[in-house]
């Protein structure tokens, strides 16, 4: 995803840290999640075996996933406005302040992250049936 205020993606990401809002840009994100599932499943009737009917059904599924994610910002860079945080001492009474109109630059790298997940499963039933309901 890249955002829509920026869709050249070339735009500083300008967060106002007083106002809480994003001003323009924003992280680019990407997404791939390739599964490959597999499922079998055998469905038998048998009619008569020990006395009755029997209609036996047998699974299984395999399932394999896999998650990559990267998320980045324009340039690498992020650019917080009107910091609100007490961050130096501008009066001298020793006790920290917010400083007017102090803006902070963040150099950030791309984030990635990988997963795998692998899943099996099975079962196994059969269904009996002891005589017949005739009208
Ligand atoms: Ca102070």
């Amino acid at each position: 995803m890249t955002p829509m205020d920026d869709l050249d993606f070339n735009k500083l990401t300008t967060y106002d840290h007083t106002k809480k809002l994003y001003t323009q840009s924003n992280l680019r994100y990407y997404a791939n999640r390739p599964t490959t599932q597999v499922n079998f499943l055998v469905d038998y009737f048998v009619d008569r075996f020990l006395g009755f009917s029997h209609d036996v059904k047998l699974g299984a599924e395999l399932r394999d996933s896999k998650a990559e994610h990267w998320s980045h910002y324009a340039g690498g860079l992020f650019l917080y406005t009107n910091w609100s945080l007490e961050t130096a001492d501008i009066t001298g009474d020793g006790v920290p302040d917010v400083v007017p109109n102090l803006n902070r630059l963040s150099m950030q790298r791309q984030s990635q992250d990988n997963s795998k997940i692998r899943d099996y499963s099975g079962f196994i039933s059969d269904t009996l049936t002891a005589g017949h309901i005739t009208s």
